[in-house]
């Protein structure tokens, strides 16, 4: 992968972050994209390789476009894009649900996701060549109560990984897929808004994966030979079998 060029969004904290991280260390020069410039900034103060910080939020059409666009000529022949942005923005019924919430994960996860992956392929198509990798979550796979949005905004995630990897196949670039069970990271403080403690429940008893889990898995991904696809990957803690089945400790 020494040499690659590859782009991650949300990269300013989480598996972002962690990936940005496990790319540096084979190698990868890296397109750190993200809101929060500090964290970027810090980021990229971390890393030995050669980086460029793009700041925007996914859900910013206009923002996503002008930004992958204004792309220096040393960083513009992306070779692997990280589809990492999205979050979980409340967990209510239907009937309970505030449609801010709705479209906060609708505008991220699923049209943010599209965007880049629409920003980013015109020079992959040129080139023929790419791998693009995008984070679902087992909300992919499976719906639970409360998340009928976030699951949906999933399930969307994976529809649109098939329907790129079909597109996408006369090109031979990549698209796989990764979908993560129990990950600590921000993300459930960001669902509960804030309430740490809230969160923590989510991950009592048991041991969730980390950041770095993940990271290193989308690595191998990304570290596999030109003819193989590892083209859908569910990735759970050894605690969990699947959303409701879970081995906690008192
Ligand atoms: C995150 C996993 O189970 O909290 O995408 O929805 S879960």
């Amino acid at each position: 992968m020494r040499g690659k060029i590859a782009l991650i969004t949300g990269a300013s904290s989480g598996i972002g972050w962690a990936t940005a991280e496990a790319f540096a260390a084979e190698g990868v020069q890296l397109i750190l994209c993200g809101r929060r410039e500090s964290r970027l900034k810090a980021l990229q103060n971390l890393l030995k390789v050669p980086s460029h910080v793009l700041v925007f939020d996914v859900a910013d059409k206009k923002a996503v476009f002008d930004q992958i666009h204004s792309l220096p000529k040393a960083f513009s022949s992306i070779d692997i894009l990280i589809n990492n942005a999205g979050n979980a923005h409340g967990l209510s019924p239907v009937h309970e649900a505030d449609l801010r919430d709705w479209e906060a994960m609708i505008d991220s996860n699923v049209k943010g996701l599209m965007y880049v992956t629409k920003a980013v392929l015109p020079s992959m198509v040129e080139r023929k060549s790419g791998h693009i990798i995008n984070l679902g979550s087992i909300a992919a796979k499976e719906v639970y109560p409360n998340g009928s949005v976030y699951c949906s905004s999933k399930y969307a995630v994976d529809a649109f990984s098939q329907g790129l990897r079909i597109d996408l196949n006369p090109m031979g670039i990549k698209v796989s897929a990764i979908h993560p069970g129990l990950v600590d990271t921000e993300f459930s403080v960001v669902r509960f808004k804030g309430d740490q403690q809230k969160a923590n429940r989510v991950y009592e008893g048991l041991k969730p994966l980390s950041a770095q889990d993940v990271a290193d898995v989308i690595c191998y991904m990304a570290k596999a030979p030109e003819h193989v696809n590892i083209a859908d990957l569910l990735l759970l803690p050894n605690a969990q079998a699947n959303t409701y089945v879970n081995h906690r400790k008192p």
